[in-house]
């Protein structure tokens, strides 16, 4: 843990863009192998119809948006995908829910478990984000097989009321050390472009360099404005305060993945080059976020080539089938 306090975060994040290009790859070089890039495929398991109201989410039961409510997807569903994914390249498979939490002792949960044993049992990292646990809760998971445990905080405890009234800041931080606890990396950021300051990207960044442990990985998200929501018609992201607020979480956390996450499919090669260069090492890979859209594989394996990136090769021993496509 290496705790930076909002001035140094600042102080960090306003230098003229280059010097802290310059230390960001710094950081990154003394921390990861040169040039692989983690690939997570991304599946909502349960969809639409969530009781809660947070302002930038497609799939809110408090707003329309089109986005229909589902029940739990079966097994087979949910393992057809993950053999897709894993035969895509991906190494980590993270699954979501839209509900509030997790509730122990229901059938529910015990599928939720199973599909977990399962993709786990592909030699897949398992990644679930599933709302708020109890600490039982956050154990049977880890049992079950979750590499780790995505939750994010999204923006600053000042700015977060703005944004969801049905739960709060500090239900977040209790689900992130039950998780935490029960011993599962913790995937934890956040979205830009809901309306706040830099100050509150950067509180939120002094937050998650204060974890103990530190997170796993960072996902930075960018704001998709969906249909039917109040946030809709929010301003897009600037690419350079997104690539500066990378370069910034990079320095606050260097040996977290940070993940390029939502909003790749509106950015340009370059700007994703430039994300790349200043310290991200992950990606959402795969056609489709939870409801809503991001790269092609095929587009996002031809960036990745001609920046000379590779994907982060599986841990399991056997060849996946995208390797044994170059032999
Ligand atoms: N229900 C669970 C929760 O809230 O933790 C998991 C699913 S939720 C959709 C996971 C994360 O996706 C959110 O915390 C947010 O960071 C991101 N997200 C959701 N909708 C988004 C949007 N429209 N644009 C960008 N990121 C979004
Ligand atoms: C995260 O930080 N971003 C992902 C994942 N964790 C679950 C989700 C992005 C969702 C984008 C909007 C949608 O597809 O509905
Ligand atoms: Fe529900 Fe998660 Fe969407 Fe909030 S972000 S409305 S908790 S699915």
């Amino acid at each position: 843990m290496n705790t930076l306090t909002i001035e140094q975060l600042r102080e960090i994040y306003n230098q003229p863009m280059f010097p802290l290009l310059d230390q960001a790859r710094a950081v990154y070089r003394a921390n990861w192998a040169e040039s692989e890039v983690q690939l997570c495929a991304l599946l909502s398991i349960k969809t639409g119809g969530c009781s809660e109201d947070c302002a930038y989410c497609a799939q809110s039961s408090h707003y329309h948006t089109g986005v229909q409510r589902e029940e739990l997807l079966g097994l087979d569903t949910v393992l057809t995908h993950a053999h897709r994914a894993k035969e895509s390249g991906a190494t980590r498979f993270c699954m979501g829910a839209a509900w509030k939490g997790v509730r122990e002792n229901t059938e529910r949960f015990d599928k939720v478990k199973e599909i977990i044993r399962a993709v786990a049992g592909l030699g897949l990292e398992v990644c679930v984000t599933l709302g708020e646990l109890t600490d039982k809760a956050a154990e049977e998971l880890k049992e079950a097989g979750v590499t780790a445990y995505n939750h994010n905080l999204d923006t600053s405890p000042e700015f977060y009321p703005r944004i969801v009234s049905t739960h709060t800041y500090a239900d977040r931080l209790r689900t992130i050390r039950a998780a935490q606890k029960a011993g599962m990396d913790v995937c934890c950021g956040g979205i830009l472009g809901m309306g706040e300051t830099v100050d509150d990207r950067l509180r939120m960044l002094e937050i998650l360099s204060g974890f103990d442990p530190e997170p796993e990985s960072v996902p930075i998200n960018c704001l998709m404005g969906m249909e039917g929501t109040p946030l809709k018609e929010a301003a897009p992201v600037d690419v350079f305060d997104l690539v500066r607020m990378i370069a910034t979480t990079r320095i606050a956390l260097p040996k977290t993945k940070v993940r390029l996450s939502a909003g790749r499919a509106y950015m340009s090669r370059e700007g994703q080059a430039l994300c790349f260069y200043a310290g991200a090492n992950s990606i959402f890979y795969g056609g489709k976020l939870l409801t809503t859209v991001n790269p092609k594989e095929n587009a996002d394996l031809e960036l990745l080539n001609a920046l000379g990136l590779t994907p982060q090769a599986p841990k399991n021993a056997c060849m996946n089938e995208l390797e044994k496509s170059k032999h």
